[in-house]
C-alpha cells in the first residue's frame, strides 16, 4: 500500500480549522486535524510545503517510522506548528490503518476499558447569576462536570466568560482584554462559595486559570479554593518552568490539571516524575498524534496520574474522535473535555462519536469514524482570527 497523495484543506464553519487527508493507491484515505488556532497558516504551509512531498509513495501503515522520521528527520524539533503537522499525519495513518482492519481505532489501541467517556463541559457568566444560568444549562444537556469562568469585578471582559456583544477586532490584531491578578484572587473563592451554596456538594466543578498566576499565587489559590473541593484547578501557573510547580504543590491539595500547550513528553518530564500534578492536558492535535500521546499517558500512569485530553472548539471533530478512541482505550483515563461544535461544523465533519447524557463513544464505524465533506468545507473559507490578548492596568502585557 502507498500514499499517493495528501492535501491541506482550511476551512472556516463557524471557527478555522486545518485538516490532512492523505490518499492510498487503494482508495483508503485517512483524516488528520492539525488545527493550531490562530497560526492555522504556518501548520498548512509547514505540511503543504515540508511534510506531503515526504509522504508520497511511502507504506501508511509504517506509522512509528513515518513519525520518527518527521520528527528526528526534520533537525529542528519540537514547537506547536511541528507537532500539529506530525499529529495530523498520524492520526491519519491510524485512521487509515484501523479502516483497512475494518475496526474502529481504539479496538487497535487495546480495546475499550470503558463502556463510555466522562465530560466536562463550559459554564461562565459575567456575574453570578449569569453563571447560574450557564450552569442550569450545561447540567440540562447532561455534562456530568462543570469548568466554572467568571468575569471579575473591576474588568470589562475576561477570556472563556461570555459576552453580549462579539469582541470587536480588525481581523488583523487580536482583541485586548483588560487582567487585574488581585482582583481575580479576591474574587474567584467568592463565586465557587456562591456555587456551592446554589448546588450543593456533589456537583463536579473545574477552574482554568490560563496560566495567568505566578506560583506563590497559584498557591493561594489553590488553598484558598480547598473548601470548595474542585476535581480541578487548570494551568494555574506557566509551566515552562516546571520547578515552579514544586511550590505550589506544598501549599495545596486542590488537584492540578497542566499540559493543553505542551508539545512532548518532556514538557512533563518534571510534573509528572516527580507528581506535581494529578492530570496530563495535551490534545491529540498538538502533541504530535496519537502515537506519542498514548505513551505519555504509559509514563502518567507510572505516577498515578490521569488524562484529561484538551478539548474546546477549536479542536476539529477531526482531533475530537482521535482523543475519544484513546479515552476509551487507555486505563488511567480522567476525563474529557467537551466544548461541542456548531451545526456547520458538524455539517463539514460528519462523525460517528456521539454524546449522550453528558458521556461520548467514539462509535463503531472502521477508523476514527470522522469524513470531510470537502465541497462544503469549500463554502466555508479561512478567516484571519486570533486568540486575545491581556494587558494589566498599566499596559503590561500579562501572561496567558
Ligand atoms: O486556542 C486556545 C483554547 O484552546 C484554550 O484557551 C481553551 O483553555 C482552554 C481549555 O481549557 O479548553
Ligand atoms: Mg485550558
Amino acid at each position: 500500500m502507498k500514499i499517493v497523495d495528501a492535501k491541506v484543506v482550511l476551512t472556516s464553519p463557524g471557527r478555522n480549522f486545518v485538516t490532512l487527508k492523505v490518499e492510498t493507491d487503494e482508495g483508503v484515505s485517512g483524516l488528520g486535524d492539525a488545527t493550531l488556532n490562530g497560526r492555522e497558516l504556518a501548520v498548512a504551509s509547514y505540511l503543504r510545503d515540508h511534510v506531503v512531498p515526504l509522504l508520497l509513495g511511502t507504506d501508511p501503515h509504517r506509522i512509528e517510522d513515518t513519525w520518527q522520521s518527521l520528527y528526528r528527520g526534520a533537525y529542528w524539533r519540537r514547537g506547536p506548528v511541528t507537532m500539529a503537522a506530525i499529529a495530523a499525519v498520524d492520526v491519519a495513518l491510524w485512521d487509515i490503518k484501523a479502516k483497512v482492519a475494518g475496526l474502529p481505532l481504539y479496538q487497535l489501541l487495546g480495546g475499550a476499558s470503558r463502556d463510555r467517556v466522562r465530560t466536562y463541559g463550559h459554564a461562565s457568566g459575567r456575574d453570578v447569576p449569569q453563571l447560574f444560568d450557564s450552569i442550569r444549562a450545561r447540567l440540562a444537556e447532561g455534562y456530568p462536570a462543570i469548568r466554572v469562568q467568571t468575569g471579575v469585578p473591576g474588568l470589562k471582559r475576561v477570556y472563556g466568560v461570555q459576552q453580549d456583544a462579539a469582541p470587536s477586532g480588525d481581523g488583523v490584531r487580536p482583541v485586548v482584554e483588560d487582567w487585574d491578578t488581585d482582583a481575580y484572587l479576591r474574587s474567584l473563592p467568592r463565586v465557587f462559595d456562591a456555587v456551592r451554596q446554589e448546588f450543593g456538594p456533589d456537583l463536579v466543578l473545574l477552574h482554568d486559570a490560563h496560566h495567568r498566576l505566578t506560583p506563590i499565587q497559584a498557591a493561594r489559590l489553590g488553598k484558598d479554593l480547598e473548601p470548595y473541593d474542585l476535581f480541578w484547578l487548570e494551568d494555574c501557573t506557566p509551566a515552562e518552568n516546571q520547578d515552579g510547580l514544586r511550590l505550589v504543590r506544598r501549599h495545596t491539595t486542590t488537584p492540578l490539571a497542566i499540559g493543553e500547550v505542551f508539545n512532548t513528553v518532556f514538557d512533563y518530564q518534571t510534573l509528572v516524575s516527580e507528581q506535581l500534578i494529578d492530570y496530563v492536558r495535551s490534545a491529540v492535535t498538538h502533541f504530535g498524534g496519537v502515537s506519542p500521546l498514548r505513551k505519555l499517558f504509559d509514563f502518567a500512569a507510572q505516577h498515578q496520574i490521569k488524562s484529561a485530553i484538551h478539548g474546546p472548539e477549536d479542536i476539529s471533530p477531526v482531533g475530537m474522535a482521535a482523543a475519544i478512541h484513546l479515552d476509551l482505550a487507555i486505563h488511567n483515563f480522567g476525563i474529557q473535555e467537551y466544548a461541542g461544535h456548531t451545526e456547520q461544523t458538524g455539517a463539514v465533519f460528519p462523525h460517528a462519536y456521539t454524546f449522550t447524557d453528558g458521556y461520548l463513544h467514539p462509535g463503531e464505524a472502521a477508523g476514527i469514524g470522522v469524513e470531510l465533506e470537502e465541497e462544503l468545507a469549500a463554502a466555508y473559507p479561512y478567516a484571519p482570527a486570533y486568540l486575545p490578548i491581556n494587558r494589566l492596568q498599566d499596559g503590561t502585557v500579562h501572561d496567558w
